[in-house]
């Protein structure tokens, strides 16, 4: 069933090299590459050149979970292209048991900064490290025309080339830059370190993991229209709305592939590229049953088709069965984790739990996850 519904998607053919070889495990990389130059090209726009001088500077430190870990305030700087340097703060929160023997596991949070659910506790208690980023201090969710955050350190007067980045490119940005301190730390698990968001915000998670492969997790939540769900003969939001009600989100020429949904449907890529460009590392999308606007099934059916980007690798890829999915279902034995939740578009207790365990990988960890 899955094979035929994806066949009437009629999606650009993941599996082969530009140049029409056959993609093995050998020119992964490559392939890998090209996936996230055609993103970049006609979607986000380019990620700028980094030559890794970030700098951290804790600004504040206090107590938190009832005591039971310690979050800081960080103040993160980076030099950007005009000389200067941009300057944003992150909130980390280290669990008091991340001070024994062994690094433990972290997540990039990239956040709205408002009560979205964010359950510190159960994180800290599963001794886990979360290090929350919100959007609107790295540049505004807003069209300013590039004026404020790190935009203008990038573009000036608010002129763009096709292929500049737009919102989510900077905040993907910024994500990498949040890393390049938790790397610093020996409290640290380098083999778990996640990047998560919900939304926009998955959009931006996938897009960072896509491009930053020091993510070994990347977790994207209800990201649908442009995040994980397939473009062609999706429901809901479509390319049109989105590039005409978001355009900073997104380069220049992303307008030109969203005139309409046939022109949409005619470009080069679809979104099993972006879940495709986070192989051979782990992947975990999630969807929400009642939200139809990004589009539950178009997000399991670019699971099923990013899948062969693992399984040449000899991995498993999206381990799912051979239909659509049943709120309350999660497919957790592969590289790419799944789950449809009950209920509406929202970043839920439900969704961390999962994602906390995935991110662990090891079910003796799971003890204190209710549910
Ligand atoms: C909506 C947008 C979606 C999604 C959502 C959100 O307005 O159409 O693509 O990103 O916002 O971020 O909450």
């Amino acid at each position: 069933m899955v094979k035929e519904l994806l066949e009437q998607r009629r999606l650009p053919e993941l599996m082969k090299m530009k140049d029409g070889t056959e993609v093995t495990a050998e020119n992964w990389a490559q392939r890998r590459l090209e996936l996230v130059d055609i993103l970049a090209e006609y979607q986000y726009g380019r990620m700028p050149a980094y030559d890794g001088k970030t700098t951290a500077v804790i600004e504040s430190s206090e107590r938190s979970a009832a005591g039971k870990a310690v979050t800081q305030r960080v103040k993160i700087t980076f030099p950007t292209p005009d000389g200067e340097s941009f300057t944003f703060p992150v909130s980390l929160t280290i669990p008091d048991s991340a001070k024994g023997y062994a690094p433990v596991p972290a997540f990039v949070f990239i956040s709205f900064g408002y009560p979205k659910y964010y359950p510190l506790e159960e994180i800290v208690d599963n001794d886990v490290i979360v290090a929350e980023m919100i959007m609107n201090d790295v540049a505004a969710d807003r069209e300013d025309h590039y004026e404020g955050g790190m935009a203008p350190h990038y573009i000036k007067d608010g002129q763009r080339e096709s292929d500049t980045f737009g919102k989510i490119g900077m905040w993907a940005f910024a994500a990498s830059r949040v890393l390049d301190y938790l790397l610093t730390l020996d409290c640290v698990d380098k083999d778990r370190v996640g990047v998560m968001g919900h939304s926009r915000l998955g959009k931006t998670a996938l897009w960072a993991g896509a491009n930053d492969e020091r993510f070994t997790h990347v977790f994207s939540n209800d990201s649908g229209c442009s995040g994980a769900a397939l473009t062609r003969m999706k429901v809901g939001e479509t390319f049109p709305r989105i590039a005409n009600v978001f355009p900073y989100w997104f380069n220049e020429k992303m307008q030109e592939i969203s005139v309409s949904v046939e022109a949409s449907e005619q470009a080069p890529f679809d979104q099993h590229f972006l879940v495709a460009a986070i192989a051979p590392r782990k992947a975990y999308v999630a969807s929400a049953m009642e939200d139809s606007w990004a589009d539950p099934y178009s997000e399991y059916l670019a699971c099923h088709a990013a899948s062969p980007a693992w399984e040449i690798h000899g991995l498993d890829g999206f381990c799912a069965p051979n239909r659509l999915p049943i709120p309350d279902e999660e497919y957790t034995d592969g590289c790419v984790g799944y789950h449809l939740r009950p209920g509406t578009h929202f970043l839920s207790r439900y969704d961390w739990i999962r994602y906390i365990r995935f991110l662990k990988g090891t079910e003796d960890d799971w003890e204190e996850l209710p549910f």
